[in-house]
């Protein structure tokens, strides 16, 4: 049972996540997300549309998810890899080389981003067209 671990915000989901999660899941059997808290979101200068639990319950809808749990720092990647057995930490590789150090605990993977989509662009547009 090869499980698979990654971390991110998943705002409006939108077609990007989508397949960064579909990539991610079909690299073992089980998928982990582990989903950026409100308050962290702050850390990360992010204000997310959704609340965590809103944005959790949409990501665990999806199809390749099997299981969501909260990020609430930076440093907790090491101690969820070892409690989930995690055996491949995945990212988009906008985070290339940024979470090599991991890679004594896990395969370390990054996938293409898909390009011309993010949250923020879905925010701007759907607000501009307003
Ligand atoms: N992503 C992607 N293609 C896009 C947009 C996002 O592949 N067009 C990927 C990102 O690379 C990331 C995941 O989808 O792997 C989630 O993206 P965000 O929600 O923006 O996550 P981020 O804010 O980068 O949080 O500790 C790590 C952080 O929590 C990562």
């Amino acid at each position: 049972m090869k499980r698979v671990i990654t971390y991110g915000t998943f705002d409006i989901l939108h077609y990007g996540h989508v397949n960064l999660l579909r990539r991610a899941k079909a690299l073992g059997d089980y998928l982990i997300v582990v989903l950026s808290s409100d308050e962290f979101n702050k850390i990360k200068n992010k204000t997310s549309y959704y609340t965590y639990e809103q944005r959790k319950m949409i990501l665990e809808a999806c199809r390749y998810v099997d299981l969501v749990i909260p990020e609430y720092n930076w440093e907790q990647k090491r101690e969820d890899i070892q409690k989930y057995q995690a055996d491949i930490f995945v990212m988009g590789d906008d985070w290339k080389g940024k979470f090599d150090f991991l890679s004594d605990l896990c395969e370390v993977i990054y996938l293409p981003r898909t390009p011309d989509i993010s949250t923020s662009k879905v925010k701007e547009e759907v607000i501009c067209k307003k």
